[in-house]
């Protein structure tokens, strides 16, 4: 990627510390991903933008902002990213999924953060992250405490504009979430100097909703015995879609289903029949955490989907797309995002009940919950999880990790005797 080193540069990055992270994935990448059996021609696609993972997109964002246009980062599947691309805005998703960062974010927070919050701010600190450095602004929100804190950080060295997210679920916090929405649309129309119209909006929606059914649809293959795609290039392509160009991404996806749709056909799988089938149940995995799913996926099972912000939670339900006002599409955007489950919301008896519908969906044999350290929401809504999946005799296995490598043996310990059981 050597060919960007005046963008970087532009962007004032530290590209010596950059240089070394750099260096680091291919290795990894080619470890984890390349040497896959019998991966789909259509991962071609998402394996060329990891190799430009910090050129071709940065690239654009470039070229976007020399027109004028505004880049908004965000870390949370609760943005309503059709705001911002109605008022001419990109949203890219900026959640740090690499060990790298964390002793920078270690610099400002306490040890006892989750890696990726650690990360993101290290990867903000330390400027080796172009994204961070292509962004106008910061969109970050209310849900666990230590994101909260975590924004007044981050905004000494970025503007950070922070969503209002409630904790509860009842009629009043709908509304205030409705009320939020529309309090984001203003600041966005201020920084972009663009007003929204409905017919935006609704183009917005569509294009979002786009990415939604065919990450759907691409999911939708992994129900099968044999499943036609791992669940490594499952993940990936649903990570690489918090930063691509939506259309551009919503192309390609489509044209890896079509591979898959022929494989599932002739019945030809990446994993042999049979093999146990895992759905991973809570804490997102940001790029390059690719660790849970390759300890899977090399002790002779297959992860069949993820009840995670980087699975299900991130495309489920679609914003309804009829609306005669603006405002009533406001409405639609903010109820679909209201639907989704996260740990934060108190109660949250609904994310149980999703678990055991994608194990049932899925098919799948157990569920592995995984935690990033230090997440409190998700930790402590494990047992409930462990709970109720042992009561409909479904096998569950709780890990907590973070981003580094020293437990990788001891996991792998763990999941291979999981294995057995389920
Ligand atoms: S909707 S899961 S993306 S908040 S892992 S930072 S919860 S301590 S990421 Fe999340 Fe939105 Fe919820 Fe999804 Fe805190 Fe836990 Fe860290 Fe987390």
């Amino acid at each position: 990627m050597s060919d960007y080193r005046d963008l970087w540069q532009s962007l004032n990055m530290d590209l010596e510390r950059h240089d070394l992270l750099c260096a680091a994935l291919p290795s990894l990448y080619e470890e984890v991903y390349l040497n896959q059996p019998g991966r789909p021609q259509g991962m071609n696609y998402f394996n060329a933008v990891i190799a430009e993972i910090h050129g071709m997109r940065v690239a654009e964002l470039a070229e976007h902002r020399k027109q004028g246009g505004k880049v908004f980062g965000t870390f949370c599947v609760f943005v309503p990213t059709e705001i911002i691309r109605a008022a001419g805005g990109v949203a890219i998703g900026l959640c740090g999924g690499s060990q790298f960062w964390v002793p920078d974010g270690e610099k400002v927070l306490p040890r006892t953060v989750c890696p990726l919050i650690k990360a993101s701010v290290g990867a903000k600190i330390s400027r080796t992250c172009p994204y961070f450095e292509s962004s106008d602004m910061l969109v970050g929100e209310t849900t666990c405490d230590d994101k909260k804190k975590a924004w007044e950080i981050l905004n000494e060295y970025i503007p950070t504009y922070v969503m209002e997210l409630p904790q509860m679920k009842r009629e009043k916090d709908r509304q205030a979430w409705i009320e939020e929405v529309g309090i984001f649309k203003g600041t966005v129309e201020k920084i972009t100097g663009k007003k929204i119209e409905r017919e935006h909006l609704r183009e917005a929606i569509r294009v979002e909703n786009a990415k939604r059914k065919a990450l759907k649809r691409l999911y939708s293959f992994r129900k099968n015995d044999p499943v036609p795609i791992s669940g490594k290039d499952a993940l990936l392509v649903t990570q690489i879609a918090f930063y691509d160009d939506p259309q551009r991404f919503v192309e390609r996806t489509e044209e890896l289903c079509s591979e898959l749709e022929e494989r599932v056909t002739s019945g030809y799988g990446v994993f042999k029949n049979g093999a146990p089938r895992i759905v991973i149940a809570g804490s997102p995995q940001a790029i390059p955490n690719w660790k849970l799913h390759h300890l899977i996926e090399t002790s002779g099972a297959v992860v069949v989907c993820e009840e995670t912000c980087t699975g299900t939670r991130y495309f489920e339900h679609l914003v309804q797309e009829e609306g005669e006002t603006l405002e009533e599409l406001l409405v639609n955007l903010a109820n679909r995002y209201f639907q989704i489950n996260c740990a934060c919301f108190t109660p949250n008896h609904e994310r149980v009940e999703d678990i055991l519908r994608l194990v049932h969906e899925y098919r799948a044999d157990g569920v592995i919950h995984y935690n990033l350290s230090f997440c409190q929401p998700y930790s402590i809504e494990a047992a409930r999880v462990e709970k109720a999946l042992k009561a409909k005799g479904i096998p569950c296995l709780r890990i907590e990790t973070d981003y580094s490598e020293e437990d990788i043996e001891q996991i792998r310990t763990r999941i291979e005797a999981f294995l057995e059981v389920v």
